[in-house]
């Protein structure tokens, strides 16, 4: 999943897609590197941001969207809110991308589920605006297993095919580095809830305490997490630099087929 932020202050690309000639050109490149779907976002959630307006997020992603659709491509939007999901499904967006697990808007899920669209519900603890404030948990993974379990059963509900449900368990959402690291080397308990499992790790900050890189320098960084996560059982990636990951995922792929091989 190739990320594509039409904002102006997203932690790693905000502003460099603000023009939809621009954004439109990235969105083609990453497909081309092999992206199999584009996930594009127009409001920042990075640790302290604040809410865009509906009007002024769809006015960022409207024309991107459409254009994207229209060239065959599979379309992810990355919104919370329910209207503005509504209007990039109508543009022919076929996945959204709730970072919320449906919790900031309960008609999200609805929405999704009468376009017949998947959904990727993510854990967060708090909002973008808090989260990073002194993150605590008990029992780590059960508290993010449980939590996706009862949103992704409430998508279901809300009429969402279970095949058309991915979890993701939110790095850096409401999370301190060392969680992190923890649900990265635990994936596998995600996986025993029986969807797929996305993470989203590109170029977020916990990398850059371990490399002592900037988000610019976070590359490499980000390229050992994808294939980590796709070791320990993730079956989709959400990254910024999609042709460097496809090739990590090329030779992580090959190492955990081989592991299957009995001899
Ligand atoms: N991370 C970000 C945004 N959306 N969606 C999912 N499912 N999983 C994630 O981990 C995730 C996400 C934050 O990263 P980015 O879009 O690069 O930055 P920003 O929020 O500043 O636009």
């Amino acid at each position: 999943m190739g990320i594509l932020n039409v904002t102006p202050d997203s932690f790693y690309d905000g502003g460099r897609y603000m023009d939809p000639g621009q954004a439109l050109s990235k969105g083609l490149e990453m497909a081309e590197q092999g992206a199999d779907i584009l996930d594009v976002g127009a409001e920042s959630t990075r640790p302290g941001a604040e809410p865009v307006d509906p009007r002024e997020e769809w006015r960022r992603l409207g024309p991107i969207v459409g254009c994207l659709a229209q060239k065959g491509l599979a379309v992810s939007v990355d919104t919370y809110k329910a209207d503005v999901a509504r209007l990039a499904l109508e543009a022919g967006a076929a996945m959204v991308n709730d970072i919320s697990g449906g919790t900031m808007d309960p008609e999200l899920p609805t929405v999704a589920a009468s376009f017949g669209a998947a959904l990727v519900v993510m854990h967060i603890r708090g909002t973008p605006r808090t989260m990073q404030v002194d993150p605590r948990y008990d029992d780590l993974m059960g508290e993010i297993c449980g939590f996706l379990a009862g949103r992704a059963e409430a998508a279901v509900i809300a009429g969402v095919a279970p095949d058309s449900i991915v979890i993701d368990p939110g790095i850096g959402f409401g999370k301190k580095p060392e969680h992190n690291l923890e649900i990265l080397m635990n994936l596998d308990r995600l996986r025993e809830l029986g969807y797929p499992v996305l993470v989203g790790a590109s170029r977020k900050s916990f990398i850059g305490l371990l490399t002592g890189e900037p988000p610019e320098g976070r590359l490499a960084g980000s390229i050992a997490v994808a294939a980590a996560a796709a070791l320990h059982g993730a079956e989709l990636v959400r990254v910024h630099d999609v042709r460097e990951t496809r090739a990590a995922l090329a030779v992580a792929d090959a190492l955990r087929r081989s592991r299957a091989v009995k001899r």
